[in-house]
């Protein structure tokens, strides 16, 4: 440490001298004024003392401190990349963890709700399997959990239980009540589905078996060759088809087939998400009386697109499902699905292209049978 002492008038020249000697790290020990000596001092302004140091390590220290400062900041900033790092592994382990604790409530949630025995949860997986959503194979297997005590019952008992609730849940199906005389009978649904197959199909039936006198409107006037589609399935049927474009046409045509017992009204496929479309239909179909509603439905199509339709059709409040195509997809299951959703009736299911062989009235035994995995 170098100390130094400096008189001066003013504190002004005094530091001045002192940042010039000491340099600006120089610290003030100390400071006094003196008084002049001699007679005239006693006029004389006092001077100032002031005992100044400085550290001469300290420039050096400092220079170090400073180097061992950015070491630090150099160590800290990639000691906050490492940590920062690691808190977003943390975070996400975290989220996983949370995310795995949340699944195994639900499903610990949900085994306490169902509560199923192991032999019942076996067939949820055959039903789940066969395309039944699982909120209604649970509900189904619930029931039947509540009411009887399945673990005394062999395995032959458990299935004829759960395959008569199944039956309950499709319903009885319903087909074109021919007691009475003078049916109109509507069918409506999405493009493609084989509303105009299954027409031929039933019209086929009703004059080859109820030997019953059928006619045919054809409000398929839309699309280029429906309406040759359904005038060759007449003439192979010997049975008139008469076209209708809007529908004031149906009064002038119904007049026409009076004295036919059954008439089979083919419409064109709608787009499920046109609505103004489907209000011409409803609107048709509000023209008549003594009528059945058939809303036909493809397995193949998938149970969102299905409940789509279903949700669209809504304002059409009496109808009967036909399933059609079942030929052509694995899993059935779609079918309670549907009637779980619609609460609507089933009717037929079509089976392939051939009219008339491939329909029949909705099986609803034989589709148990198949969901339990029996067939
Ligand atoms: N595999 C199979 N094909 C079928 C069945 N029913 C109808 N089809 C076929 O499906 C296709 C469409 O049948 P359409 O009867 O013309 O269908 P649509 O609903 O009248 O059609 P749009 O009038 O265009 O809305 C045709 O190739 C039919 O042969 C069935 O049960 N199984
Ligand atoms: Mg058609």
């Amino acid at each position: 440490m170098k100390v130094k002492r400096y008189i001066g008038k003013t504190n002004k020249e005094i530091m001045d001298k002192i940042k010039k000697e000491l340099g600006t790290d120089a610290v003030i020990l100390h400071t006094r004024k003196i008084k002049q000596s001699g007679f005239f001092g006693f006029f004389k302004k006092p001077l100032i003392e002031v005992v100044a140091a400085v550290d001469e390590n300290y420039k050096l220290k400092n220079t170090i401190d400073d180097r061992t400062n950015k070491g630090i900041n150099y160590y800290n900033s990639s000691f906050n990349d490492e940590i920062n790092n690691v808190q977003k592994e943390l975070n996400k382990e975290i989220k996983e963890l949370k995310q795995l604790m949340e699944n195994m409530l639900i499903n610990a949630e949900k085994k306490e709700r169902s509560n199923l025995s192991e032999k019942l949860m076996a067939y949820k997986r055959i039903l789940v399997k066969k395309g039944v959503e699982e909120y209604i194979a649970d509900e189904i297997l619930n029931k039947i959990n509540e009411r009887f005590n399945v673990e005394d019952k062999d395995d032959k008992s458990i299935r004829d239980i759960i395959r008569y609730h199944i039956i309950e849940y499709l319903g009885n199906p319903e087909p074109i009540d021919l007691s009475k005389p003078n049916k109109i009978i509507f069918f409506i649904g999405p493009t493609g589905v084989g509303k105009t197959t299954t027409l031929a199909k039933i019209a086929s039936k009703i004059c080859l078996y109820e030997k019953l006198e059928v006619g045919i409107i054809n409000a398929d006037t839309y699309r280029i060759g429906a309406a040759e589609q359904i005038k060759t399935y007449g003439d192979i049927l010997s049975i008139p088809v008469n076209n209708i474009y809007d529908i004031e046409d149906i009064y002038k045509v119904m007049s026409k087939l009076k004295d036919k017992e059954i008439i089979l009204i083919d419409t064109a496929g709608r787009n499920h998400k046109d609505n103004e479309k489907i209000e011409e239909i409803r609107n048709l179909i509000n023209s008549v009386n003594n009528k059945e509603v058939y809303l036909v439905l493809s397995a193949t199509s998938s149970m969102d697109t299905i409940k789509s339709v279903i949700d669209k059709y809504r304002n059409i409040q009496e109808y009967k499902i036909i399933f059609t195509k079942l030929d052509e997809v694995d899993n059935l299951g779609i079918i309670l699905n549907t009637r779980y959703y619609s609460d609507k009736p089933l009717s037929y299911f079509t089976t392939g292209q051939n009219v008339p062989d491939d329909i029949e009235i909705a099986d609803v035994n034989k589709l148990s049978k198949y969901l339990i995995g029996e067939l």
